[in-house]
């Protein structure tokens, strides 16, 4: 059994987890989401990161702990569980590439993050509306094209010609894309309407992660957390005009 610490009303980082747990079929307690009475909540997650229980203290969530092993940081958190459900290339070249992939994904969505608070995280989103304007103006010019065509060619040159980023079948890397473009979708709908034509072989990805059971079944439970405006990937006007 795997726990998951993350904040209980945002899908945000914890969501690249949960998608590998999900597609490997793990078993898992989302602990902050789970009733007080059962050992859940924010506090057992505020322990950890307070160093209330002694070992490796995190610097933020999402983490995990599997057995007695605690890890965080987010790709590192997905390469742990896909480690553990056969979702990771297993030949060196590969593992490398998945991770870079991940963690080049988790920066991504850093500048996601920054869109909407580009001067401070302890500022609300309109006490910084104006540099949050040209900070998105920036982002969907240059740096979602600049991502969308890197993974759509990551795909193109992927040796085995098989759809996926690295090697021969899906790994947490593939998700991780997966969750991003849904996350661009969401917050980004007119620009993302314009890069999606330049991005058809992560289109055709992203759909063929969407249509699979795990995924779907999981997308359509309670355990998934829609996109709202406390999370990472928020829909404001502003941001993306149409
Ligand atoms: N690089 C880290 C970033 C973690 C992070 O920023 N977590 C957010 C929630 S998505 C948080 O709670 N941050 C608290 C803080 O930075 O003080 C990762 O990918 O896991």
């Amino acid at each position: 059994m795997i726990d998951l610490y993350y904040w209980p009303t945002i899908p945000g980082r914890g969501e690249y987890v949960r998608l590998v747990l999900e597609a490997g079929g793990l078993a898992y307690r989302d602990v902050a989401r789970l009733p007080v009475e059962e050992g859940g909540g924010i506090e057992p997650m505020a322990a950890i990161i307070e160093g209330r229980k002694g070992g490796f203290v995190p610097f933020a969530p999402p983490f995990i702990v599997d057995g007695g092993l605690l890890v965080s940081q987010t790709a590192l958190c997905c390469a742990h569980v896909a480690r553990r459900c056969g979702l990771v290339p297993t030949d060196p070249a590969g593992e490398a590439a998945a991770l870079s992939i991940a963690l080049t994904v988790m920066d991504l969505v850093s500048e996601v993050h920054d869109t909407h608070h580009p001067i401070a995280v302890s500022l609300r989103y309109e006490d910084q509306i104006d540099e949050a304007r040209r900070r998105a103006a920036d982002f969907r010019a240059n740096r979602l094209p600049k991502f969308l065509s890197w993974s759509d060619n990551l795909i193109e040159n992927n040796e085995h010609d098989s759809g996926w980023l690295v090697g021969r079948t899906m790994t947490y890397a593939d998700l991780a894309l997966f969750q991003t473009c849904r996350g661009l979708d969401h917050a980004f709908p007119n620009a993302m309407e314009t890069a999606w034509p330049e991005a058809p072989k992560v289109k055709a990805l992203a759909r063929a992660i969407g249509d699979l059971a795990s995924i779907a079944a999981y997308l359509a439970s309670p355990r998934a957390l829609p996109f709202n405006e406390d999370g990472i990937f928020r829909r404001y006007r502003d941001l993306d005009p149409a």
